[in-house]
């Protein structure tokens, strides 16, 4: 609730957009809450914040849990920040019961989870894992022209003291715990669910390119009407995917930039975006790749280009991971529900590298992406004890990787 100062709304939500004076300030108020905890601040070239719990062994693996701080622009006070704060709350737990880990246990909160200033989303973990080099995403550039080089130069100088490390560092696991952003969890009345698995995604995309003219003078047979050519699109798409990948399918264009967006200027530009999700990885490869067609098939007299900007394919944690998470809630006396995840998660890289896990917590009738997003405080504390006690097993495991 505290955080949810930086970046506060009007209508009680969120709007902590990634680099931004807002995110900073979360930094800074986060990072004074780790101290507390006598947790270590360091951070890395990708722009993410880590707060370390030294280990016994410091020259093992550590394990690693957290989340994000940056948010939608109608965002709420709990996506991403749960995990961070969840993370602090267990290695505060885990010093003040005196308890010593064999492993060190750091926090994360990753850069650009959201993808909204900056997109594609998850650059800060994506670049740790290694699975898109950082270089990719520097001149990525945010509606005012400002590019993520020039955001992240602002961020390393605000904290020019704090020690940097490299990134793709060895990890011994990393577990993630977040709000469900759905209704099952609330629906069938569990206050911690074991996510098996998140759901593949490929974002895109799409310019059209027409020509200014005279609304008034310019011949409606000649325009060359790149708004109109995306409607046409859009339509066309909604109406492909619903068709072929039933209710399952996820699609959605959420931005939509009109140039130069003058109500007597025939439109010569529109770029939009288009988010593709899908259980069925096979599924979501057909769907994604009829796009290009699609979207040729309906320019009419305008150009168009689609770039794909991610492809995720769905995935499912290791077996190792989610049993270890039932079972510590189970030991705990927490009844939880295996879950898939709908929602995507910095998790997805994580588990390109090392053993990851998430836990779930319900969020009310599932609604997130929203200011109107809210949780039982009660929920929050199930799920931060469920991720206390597997943090402590991770950490004093000499091979977590075969928990
Ligand atoms: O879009 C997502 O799934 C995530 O909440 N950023
Ligand atoms: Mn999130
Ligand atoms: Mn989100």
């Amino acid at each position: 609730m505290a955080l949810a100062r930086h970046g506060a709304t009007a209508n009680g939500g969120v709007n902590r957009q990634a680099l931004s004076a807002e995110e900073i300030a979360a930094w800074h108020e986060v990072i004074a809450w780790g101290r507390e905890a006598t947790l270590v601040p360091f951070t890395d070239p990708a722009g993410n914040l880590f707060l370390c719990a030294e280990g016994a062994d410091r020259s093992a693996a550590p394990v690693l849990t957290g989340s994000h701080l940056d948010s939608q622009p109608t965002g709420g006070k709990f996506d991403g920040v749960y995990g961070v704060l969840a993370g602090i709350e267990a290695l505060q737990a885990i010093r003040d019961a005196g308890l010593t880990l064999q492993r060190s246990v750091e926090v994360v909160a990753w850069m650009n989870e959201e993808g909204s200033r900056f997109a594609p989303g998850m650059m800060g973990s994506a670049a740790f894992a290694g699975a898109l080099p950082l270089a990719n995403f520097l001149n990525v550039r945010d509606a005012d022209g400002i590019s993520v080089r020039q955001a992240l130069a602002g961020l390393h100088d605000e904290f020019a003291d704090m020690p940097s490390r490299p990134l793709r560092r060895r990890l011994a696991a990393y577990v993630e715990a977040h709000i469900e952003q759905g209704p099952i969890l609330e629906r069938e009345g569990y206050q911690v669910g074991v996510v098996t698995g998140i759901q593949g995604k490929r974002t895109f995309r799409v310019s059209v390119k027409g020509m200014e003219a005279h609304a008034g003078t310019e011949p409606q047979g000649e325009r060359r009407d790149a708004l109109l050519a995306a409607v046409r699109m859009i339509h066309a798409l909604d109406e492909a995917m619903r068709e072929c990948g039933g209710d399952d399918v996820k699609f959605t264009v959420g931005r939509l930039v009109v140039t130069p967006n003058a109500p007597s200027v025939v439109p010569s530009g529109a770029v939009f975006s288009i988010d593709l999700r899908h259980v069925d990885s096979a599924l979501l490869t057909s769907l994604g790749n009829r796009i290009p067609s699609i979207c040729a098939a309906h320019a009419g007299e305008c150009d168009v280009d689609v770039v794909e900007l991610t492809t995720a394919m769905s995935l499912h944690f290791p077996e190792r991971m989610t049993r270890l998470i039932r079972d510590t809630a189970s030991a705990l006396g927490i009844p939880s529900l295996d879950i898939f995840s709908a929602a995507g998660h910095d998790a997805r890289f994580l588990h390109s590298v090392c053993p990851s896990g998430m836990i779930f917590v319900p969020c009310k009738a599932g609604i997130s992406h929203n200011p109107q997003e809210s949780v039982k405080p009660e929920d929050l504390a199930a799920g931060a004890r469920v991720l206390t006690d597997v943090l402590v097993a991770l950490a004093n495991d000499s091979h977590p990787g075969r928990v």
